[in-house]
């Protein structure tokens, strides 16, 4: 080969080299990332949620629907299965499962429950990264991430305005010791404890407000003027509206409700305080959806899904930055120091000692 050639390939290959390597990155770019595996190169797009979510619901069965409704609409892949059970009645059911659990997550009622739960192993830790949205986070999360808050409500009494109005100079109870009145004796409704977390939050109310001896004595009177227990926390808010009882004891936010419906009612509260519920969620320990479940639990704890519970006739105040109280009067009321601890630790006995000692939990009123 000629000198000139041999110059002419050598120029020729120098160029096809060049050519094949990729250029440096201009002045001040970002280096790229380093990577090898080449099918990785491309940003990963989320994958969207898919499967079946099974739900223990406790709030009002509106609530439950709406909620379900609003989450397979954020999460198109999902359908939620969800069966509504009071707060007593869904710890017994967790406790029968628990070998072989049946739901994902349990949302809503008070937390007494959940802190049982948790101390009979029924649920799994979970640290949603929503959970930093939490106002107070000394009362409303658990400190192992067994559960949190997702809302806030008073305990009030109802009473029927027709029934006062057939009652001159009885008014609607303003105390705890106003329902032992003998104008209330057969006149009142509320739930049984062992069934209802409503029912359980006065009673243990009751125990801390007068002290375990004297509260006991005062539960006993208290049975006394029932007219039946029901078996759901609510009920008592609806049946006093249709003029079936004279006072109810409830939350506040459930006769709220029934009022905004029309039902003929005053809510008072008890001057002396009033208990009041921290509404809790948790995962269930062996989740079979595990991933749904805490994609429920993140979402739950989001202001805009805590915004939701009006739309469904749900006036809880929430517990996350940013979300508003629809119905802010409900807790500016006397409340008093709620020993969540103490009644969740204590729900068993004291639930046992009342249906022994006091009133069984035979024909409840649904
Ligand atoms: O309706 C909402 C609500 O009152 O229901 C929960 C209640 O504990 C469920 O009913 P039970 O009393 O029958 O258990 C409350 O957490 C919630 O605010």
């Amino acid at each position: 080969m000629q000198k000139k050639t041999m110059w002419l390939v050598v120029l020729v290959l120098a160029v096809l080299v060049l050519a094949a390597c990729p250029a440096p990155p201009p002045p001040g770019a970002a280096a790229p990332a380093v990577n090898s595996d080449s099918t990785q190169q491309t940003a990963a797009l989320p994958t969207p949620l898919s499967g079946e979510l099974n739900l223990l619901c406790t709030p009002q069965v509106q609530w439950c629907e709406g909620m379900k409704a609003e989450f397979e609409r954020a999460n198109p892949g999902v359908t939620v299965n969800f069966v509504r059970m009071s707060s007593g009645e869904s710890l017994t059911r967790l406790r029968n499962e628990k070998e072989n659990p049946q739901f994902d997550i349990w949302w809503g009622g008070p937390i007494d429950s959940f802190i049982a739960a948790k101390q009979e192993g029924l649920l799994e830790a979970y640290a949603s990264p929503n959970a930093a949205l939490i106002k107070n986070k000394e009362l409303m999360l658990d400190v192992d991430n067994a559960w949190a808050g997702i809302y806030v409500g008073s305990l009030g009494f109802a009473t029927n305005t027709n029934w006062l109005a057939e009652h001159p100079g009885v008014e609607a109870p303003a105390s705890w010791d106003d329902l032992l009145k003998p104008e209330f004796t057969g006149q009142v409704l509320v739930a049984h404890p062992s069934s209802s977390g409503t029912s359980y939050t006065a009673m243990c109310t009751i125990l801390q407000l007068k002290g375990e001896e004297a509260g006991w004595a005062f539960l006993k009177a208290y049975a006394g003027q029932m007219l039946q227990f029901t078996k759901s926390g609510a009920a008592p808010a609806k049946f006093v509206g249709q003029g079936e009882a004279a006072v109810g004891i409830v939350f506040s936010h459930d006769i709220v409700a029934e009022m905004e419906k029309g039902s003929p009612m005053v809510l008072t509260f008890p001057a002396e305080g009033t208990g009041y519920e921290i509404g809790g969620m948790g995962i269930i320990k062996g989740a079979k959806n595990l991933a749904l479940a805490q994609a429920w639990f993140d979402w739950a704890l989001l202001p805009t899904t805590q915004e939701l519970g009006p739309k469904y006739e749900a006036f809880q105040a929430p517990t996350v930055e940013g979300a508003k109280a629809s119905r802010p009067e409900l807790l500016e009321v006397k409340l008093i120091d709620y020993d969540f601890d103490y009644c969740g630790s204590n729900k068993k006995a004291f639930i046992d000692r009342f249906t022994n000692e006091i009133a069984n939990a035979d024909a409840l009123k649904e």
